[in-house]
């Protein structure tokens, strides 16, 4: 027996990192560890007062105490006591002097937000969990298990918490069949196959991750769309994610095929302005709101890459959205339109074509339309400078348009945390309205005063155990959320909560870790796009580099087409000289990118064709600084492996060596990176790679002749 005991002891710490495959995301509700902390926390809540019956206070009402039995390890008590409680939660039945007291903080909360705030009612200290609606007790609720899981004090809590955007969306790309566009998690969550009939515990797991943080929608559909969605047997599939979601919170979208009325309506055309088509799709709102009387709306992707649109007839995007529009107005639905598009057959830079399109429809949208764009004018490339569109069209309502799954970012094994990128597009100023009219004013409708506001991801999320694939995948899911309720939160911020929720509240571990999440957006754009490149990735699947191909059947398809690269230098001339991208830009922003010597480094061959010798602000030549940005990349993949192996001890076996295996595949594929990057260029700079540098162990034909026919995603 005694050996027995010593045996038990000597393997206590291995205990507490029992295996975890993250399914639990960052609602995993840890025990406290601390005996202090533990006590007090238990002090504060003993007895629960939370009436109400409506089906999201019981949800929120079954989340809070899962979590707090969980976290406090006790079960604590509900009561209908009002004398007894210390936790208090209500909308509507909140009692009426908690009501007074918290007025003039509930004013401000709106629809969505809450008030938490530690109050002393009848001598007694309690916590007040108030909103004006159950959503935001939900809301509310979440926000609290959360300063629980981080261990934040809860003696003196004075929190109002309001989302400054309305819609915040998850986008999937997810296709009928379950393969995801640009998924590396496995296939669709929705299983179409089974729905309506069996509900999937993943529904409601995924419904509480998103509003846990703030998501209150989501497009089930890809943008490239399949009409079939709009058939009755797919739309009571729909019906049932709808009513699954809804105690959440979260409303369902669909993206719609702009030819659907030909395709499953058997009409002869899909002409905007044709009656029996607008008669098709208001019929067909009717029907879809009769099943979903809260379906939220449709994002459409029309005349882009291919895709259906009402240019097919001769008519403009404006046409196209608000004869949808109109069709959904009786029903408060609302179109999102996006901006995404290209054409080979406008011989001008793509990165200018989108602008020139929507900008003279500015004021011609009715007003249930949103015009959603992306951040980049390009494609979701590691940098990009923010959309030229966000602050030129101040009538219409932007919606910010996002890429969590990482499709040019690493896809599914390389560790960047995405918040970095996109507070650099929120926060970069548009000048539109002179100086502070950032991206995020724009899509908050702060700027423009408008009604409507919000915030997209495509989203990272497959039905591999873990959702994302990468265990750091979940912080980018996580990051979008919080981003999409307060875009004002710092990546530091968020990336603490994220650690805390999803392994421990060890400080050491934390700060290294943070560390290592904090950087890895640079990281990466190190040994993939370095100093402005973009858009080098291969054809297709996108996965790794190929920066050679050129013979592509649309010129802007070619990574050539991005880089330029030839013996005299490499970059995109997009100043008054080139292609004049620079001037849909208000001059103040410009003023930062359009002089080659001042302008801002990590831009300058996206705007500039810039010679091989020309001196960086480092003093080395480019091609040297290439060569060092590269090479610094790659050892910085090191550094993050030797951050993640320090930290065996403190986390779970499974997930810490799913991390070490993905980094071991990105420092792989960093090497891939700067070796086939740093090859291919010197055939035109002819110059040497500087001798401190690691030399490319394969050749540039190796490199060429890579193929991965199976590259997911794709
Ligand atoms: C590109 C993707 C493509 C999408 C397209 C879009 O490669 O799969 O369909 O964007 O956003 O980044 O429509």
């Amino acid at each position: 027996m005694k050996r027995l005991l010593l045996v038990f002891i000597l393997f206590l710490p291995v205990l507490k990192t029992v295996a975890e495959n993250g399914y639990d995301c960052w609602l995993r509700y840890t025990p406290v560890e601390n005996k202090q902390l533990l006590q007090t926390y238990k002090q504060a809540i003993s007895a629960i007062q939370f009436p109400g019956t409506t089906e999201i206070l019981q949800a929120a009402r079954k989340e809070l105490m899962k979590g707090l039995n969980r976290i406090l390890q006790s079960n604590v008590a509900l009561t209908n006591d009002p004398a007894s409680a210390n936790l208090i939660l209500g909308a509507a039945m909140l009692p009426t002097d908690i009501k007074a007291s918290l007025k003039s903080e509930l004013a401000k909360a709106g629809t969505e937000g809450f008030v938490i705030s530690s109050q002393s009612i009848h001598q007694r200290k309690c916590i007040v969990i108030a909103a004006n609606t159950d959503v935001g007790v939900l809301y509310g609720v979440f926000h609290f298990l959360r300063l629980l899981q981080t261990r934040q004090p809860v003696n003196s809590l004075q929190v109002l918490s309001v989302p400054r955007l309305k819609l915040r969306l998850l986008n999937h790309w997810d296709n009928l069949n379950r393969t995801v566009e640009r998924g590396y998690a496995g296939f669709s969550i929705w299983n179409w196959h089974t729905l309506p009939d069996y509900i999937d515990q993943r529904y409601i797991d995924y419904a509480r991750a998103n509003a846990s943080i703030g998501i209150n929608g989501c497009v089930l559909t890809n943008v490239n769309a399949n009409a079939t969605v709009l058939t009755r047997a797919y739309l009571e599939k729909v019906k049932a994610l709808a009513n699954t979601f809804r105690p959440y919170g979260i409303k369902v979208y669909l993206s719609a095929r702009f030819s659907a009325p030909v395709e499953i309506g058997g009409l002869k055309t899909a002409d905007p302005l044709d009656g029996a088509v607008k008669q098709w799709w208001t019929d067909k709102m009717n029907e879809i709101y009769s099943l979903i009387p809260d379906f939220g709306g449709f994002i459409v992707k029309a005349n882009s890459e291919g895709q259906p649109g009402p240019q097919n007839y001769g008519r403009t995007h404006a046409d196209g959205a608000n004869m949808l529009a109109d069709a959904i107005a009786p029903h408060h639905g609302i179109i999102m339109w996006r901006a995404f598009v290209y054409s080979n057959e406008v011989p001008d830079d793509r990165h200018k074509q989108a602008f020139s399109e929507f900008v003279p429809l500015d004021g011609k949208f009715r007003d249930n339309v949103m015009v959603q764009v992306k951040n980049g004018a390009i494609d979701f490339m590691p940098r990009e400078p923010f959309h030229p569109l966000f602050g030129a069209m101040p009538k219409t309502p932007l919606m910010m348009e996002f890429q969590v799954t990482q499709e040019y970012l690493g896809q599914g094994t390389h560790l960047v945390y995405l918040a970095p990128l996109f507070k650099e597009c929120l926060d970069s100023d548009t000048w539109s309205k002179g100086k502070g009219s950032t991206v995020a004013k724009v899509i908050d409708g702060s700027l423009d005063n408008h009604e409507l506001s919000g915030l997209a991801g495509v989203a990272n999320i497959g039905n591999d155990i873990d959702w994302t694939g990468h265990p750091f995948g979940q912080a980018n899911w996580y990051a979008l959320g919080r981003l999409s309720w307060d875009h004002a939160l710092s990546s530091e911020q968020i990336a603490e909560e994220w650690i805390r929720m999803s392994f421990n509240n060890d400080i050491d571990f934390v700060k290294a870790v943070k560390k290592m999440m904090l950087s890895s957006r640079e990281i990466m754009v190190k040994y993939m796009n370095p100093v402005g490149l973009h858009h080098i990735m291969a054809t297709g699947h996108h996965y790794g580099p190929a920066p050679w191909v050129s013979n592509l059947q649309r010129p802007e398809w070619n990574p050539a087409y991005y880089h330029k690269a030839d013996s005299m230098g490499i970059g995109f001339n997009r100043t008054v000289t080139g292609s004049n991208a620079l001037g849909q830009y208000k001059p103040e922003a410009a003023k930062l990118w359009e002089d080659i010597v001042t302008c801002d480094e990590k831009y300058l061959l996206w705007f500039h064709r810039v010679p091989w010798d020309h001196t960086m602000k480092s003093g080395r030549t480019l091609w040297d600084e290439l060569c060092y940005q590269y090479n610094n990349g790659v050892d910085s993949v090191r550094w993050m492996q030797n951050v993640w192996e320090k930290q065996k001890s403190k986390i779970d076996e499974q997930r810490y060596h799913q991390v070490n295996m993905l980094l071991n595949i990105q420092e792989k594929e960093a090497v891939w990176w700067r070796n086939a990057c740093l090859l291919y260029f010197q055939t035109f700079s002819k110059r040497p790679i500087p001798a401190n540098y690691e030399k490319p162990d394969q050749t540039l034909e190796y490199y060429e002749q890579l193929k991965f026919p199976f590259a997911p995603g794709n």
